[in-house]
């Protein structure tokens, strides 16, 4: 069992309590719901094909972790600069929910987000505000706060956004970012995924606390600490912070609960089990998926069972349509090779 009972200010209980919505709230809650099954079955089709050695490279699914991209996502303009790291795709998809360039990507096709040069880890979605996901833990972040310190010079109304996971907050970089934000006053999102594992060391066998909000209280940066499994929370919360940040121009600090159902990478759910986390928690924490909760939330509208049915398949159908058509994509030429890798047509042209 997780050894703690307390999550700053949320109790374990609160993880099991219904969301609550109204019919004013229907449609904001049901669209929420649409894209977080398209990022739960897009990721259930790459574990499969993953699982069946069509994708060459690593993959670190999120199942389980979808409302925190979507909520936050809602609150968002294309024209803020969002980061990820190695656990990326809700996050890419909640601004942009079209799986196709993914799967050209990880499949390593030239019509791929990074021009299947990058795979699962280096995506780059720039038309809706995705600036990038690398796999070296934290290594973002940064970037994000620059980002935000360019709007502010540029006196934009943009915003960077920084997700990251419990494990990165042990970077040193993490802390000289956030004092960075603090003292420059720059407008950034920084949205802590605390899922309780660092791959598969769980965070009280890290630290002397489950909560990473306490470095954000140290640089006095306005924080949040709230239940990652419920979409409406999340929305509302990053609500706030992000009109905060637009008109402040300062910083701010979510951090979300949540708990992946996938293992730390690829398609086992079970890969740490034995390691650091029981299946007596995988399976508690099974029955808070936030796609479940909300899904109890809102069947109490008459349209709901009916139009859930038929948004899940057309959704299933879609993806798999976008597979297939990223499948039959040609592999990137020679020519490729040369040009993204050794130069950049865009640098030779404009910047140098
Ligand atoms: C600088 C660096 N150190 C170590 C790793 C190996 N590594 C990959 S993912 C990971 C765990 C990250 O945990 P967290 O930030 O909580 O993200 P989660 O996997 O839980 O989403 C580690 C240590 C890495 N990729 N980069
Ligand atoms: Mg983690």
């Amino acid at each position: 069992m997780d050894k703690f009972e307390k999550y700053f200010g949320l109790v374990d209980s609160d993880f099991d309590s219904p969301i609550l919505v109204d019919n004013h709230d229907f449609e904001i809650q049901f669209k929420h719901l649409e894209t977080m099954i398209l990022i739960r079955f897009t990721e259930n089709l790459l574990a499969e094909k993953r699982k069946i050695g069509k994708i060459g490279g690593p993959i670190h699914l999120a199942a389980g972790q979808e409302a925190i991209a979507v909520g936050i996502s809602s609150v968002l303009t294309k024209k803020d600069y969002v980061f990820s790291a190695h656990r990326s795709h809700a996050h890419l998809l909640a601004l942009d929910p079209n799986p196709y360039g993914l799967f050209a990507e990880v499949l390593g096709r030239s019509t791929g987000l990074s021009k299947g040069f990058g795979g699962s880890m280096h995506l780059w979605n720039g038309k809706s505000g995705f600036s990038g996901s690398v796999p070296i833990v934290s290594g973002t972040i940064p970037l994000a706060v620059g980002t935000g310190l360019a709007s502010k010079l540029r006196g934009s109304e943009s915003i960077g956004v920084a997700y990251f996971g419990d494990g990165a907050m042990e970077e040193g970089v993490v802390h000289e970012s956030l004092n960075l934000a603090s003292k420059l006053e720059i407008p950034i999102l920084f949205v802590c995924e605390n899922n309780l594992f660092s791959s598969h060391l769980h965070i009280n066998e890290r630290q002397p606390s489950n909560f990473n909000a306490r470095f954000a209280i140290a640089h006095q940066i306005e924080s949040r600490v709230v239940d990652g499994n419920n979409v409406k929370s999340v929305a509302n919360n990053a609500q706030e912070l992000v009109s905060q940040i637009r008109n402040t121009r300062r910083p701010a600090f979510l951090e979300a609960f949540t708990y992946r159902l996938y293992g730390h990478v690829d398609w086992r759910e079970d890969i740490d089990v034995g390691v650091g986390r029981s299946s007596e928690d995988l399976n508690k924490w099974k029955s808070r998926d936030p796609i479940k909760r909300l899904k109890k939330a809102l069947d109490g509208n008459a349209e709901f069972v009916e139009k859930l049915a038929q948004i899940e398949q057309d959704i299933k159908i879609r993806i798999v349509q976008d597979w297939e058509k990223a499948e039959s994509d040609p592999f990137p030429s020679d020519s490729e090779l040369i040009s993204n890798v050794l130069f950049s047509d865009v640098r030779d042209q404009n910047v140098i």
